[in-house]
């Protein structure tokens, strides 16, 4: 990965874009973000610990439903779910939320590692097998029982007052496996997308297949918008954002900044509407509502028309400060963010 080049690149962009990111700070030491499957038992255990101890702290925001820091970022996932999925930010805002919860596991709950991912593409059509679902060394693996809860592993007694959907009643963390679904994060979809030469193509691509094959072959409640509940979220979200990186850091010079698509979900993307791969139709119950444009305009803070822009503002779990831009996380070493990904 070109580092230097990317950072000079980011600065000169930076002097000139009109809506440049605001927070620059010097990136001199990065996280090192790495896959789950090579992380040390002390690493795992680590961060398994963090986020107990996450789900075992108040809420911040005074948000109605949450009964934990941990459940807050569900709440504000459910909240914002139209603006952020089907949408130009989806990739954007998903950056932000993952760097939020991990800034809440590093200084809320003592964490000192990096924030690590799911390497997907090892697992796809056979995530049973995953270590990352070991009930010792992971995060337990599917769901059973009269209620679909995960049987086993650190978070089978976890109970959570908020999600699946936009409404919210007390729940366990459901899954339910299914292979067909799991096989769409094969490496096959990841290299369709990777080919693609702008953001436009590039961000439905990666939003059908393979980052919806993670949430339904995990099935449960990964298949909402409560899906943060389950606390495999985050890895795979990481692992999109490293796909995304990816993809940025071959050409950069066109890339890093390239950001385009509906600011709101004013329409959805035709790939959403047709029948999948594994021959189930497309259900209104698992999307958000359609917006109107006057709506939209209210929601998508900071673009001047219909489309997402730099200067729209990601309003986030953790951060809700309502000023950081879609162009602050473009970069991820451009300063507001400093981590790096193990390839
Ligand atoms: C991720 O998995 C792919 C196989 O699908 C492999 O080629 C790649 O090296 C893996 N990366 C890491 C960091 O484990
Ligand atoms: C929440 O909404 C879903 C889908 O709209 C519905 O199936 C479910 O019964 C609702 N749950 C509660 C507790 O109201
Ligand atoms: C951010 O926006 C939300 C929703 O519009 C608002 O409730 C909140 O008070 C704002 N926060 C700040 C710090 O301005
Ligand atoms: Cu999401």
């Amino acid at each position: 990965m070109k580092l230097t080049s990317l950072s000079i690149i980011a600065a000169l962009l930076a002097q000139t874009a009109t809506s440049a990111p605001v927070q620059r700070a010097e990136c001199t030491t990065k996280s090192q973000r790495k896959a789950w499957h090579t992380l040390t038992t002390d690493e795992k255990h680590a961060y398994i610990e963090a986020e107990q101890c996450l789900m075992s702290l108040p809420p911040k925001f005074g948000l109605l439903g949450p009964s934990s820091r941990f459940d807050e970022f569900v709440t504000l996932h459910v909240m914002v779910a139209p603006e952020y999925h089907f949408t130009g930010s989806f990739l954007p805002y998903h950056r932000l939320m993952v760097q939020n919860h991990f800034l809440a596991l590093r200084d809320e709950c003592n964490y000192k590692g990096a924030q690590p991912y799911w390497n997907e593409t090892l697992d796809a059509g056979n995530f049973k097998a995953s270590v990352v679902l070991d009930p010792e060394t992971g995060f337990g693996g599917d769901g059973g029982g009269e209620k679909g809860c995960v049987q086993d592993g650190p978070f089978k007694d976890y109970v959570s007052g908020v999600g699946p959907y936009a409404n919210s009643s007390a729940h366990c963390i459901t899954r339910k496996i299914d292979e067909c679904q799991s096989s769409k994060a094969a490496k096959v979809h990841v290299d369709k997308c990777m080919e693609k030469q702008t953001f436009n193509d590039f961000w439905p691509c990666i939003e059908e297949n393979p980052h919806d094959g993670l949430h339904q072959g995990m099935g449960g409640l990964m298949r909402y918008f409560g899906s943060p509940g389950d606390p495999l979220f985050y890895l795979h979200h990481t692992y999109m954002d490293k796909v995304w990186w990816q993809w940025q850091s071959a050409a950069p010079s066109s890339r890093l900044f390239d950001i385009s698509g509906q600011n709101a979900l004013y329409t959805l993307p035709p790939s959403f509407s047709e029948t999948d791969i594994c021959g189930v139709p497309p259900s209104p119950d698992d999307m958000p509502p359609l917006v109107s444009a006057e709506v939209g305009r209210i929601m998508a803070e900071g673009d001047a028309a219909l489309e997402t822009t730099l200067g729209h503002i990601l309003h986030l779990p953790g951060l809700w400060d309502n000023q950081t831009t879609v162009g602050d996380v473009m970069d991820i070493q451009g300063g507001f963010l400093c981590y790096e990904y193990d390839d």
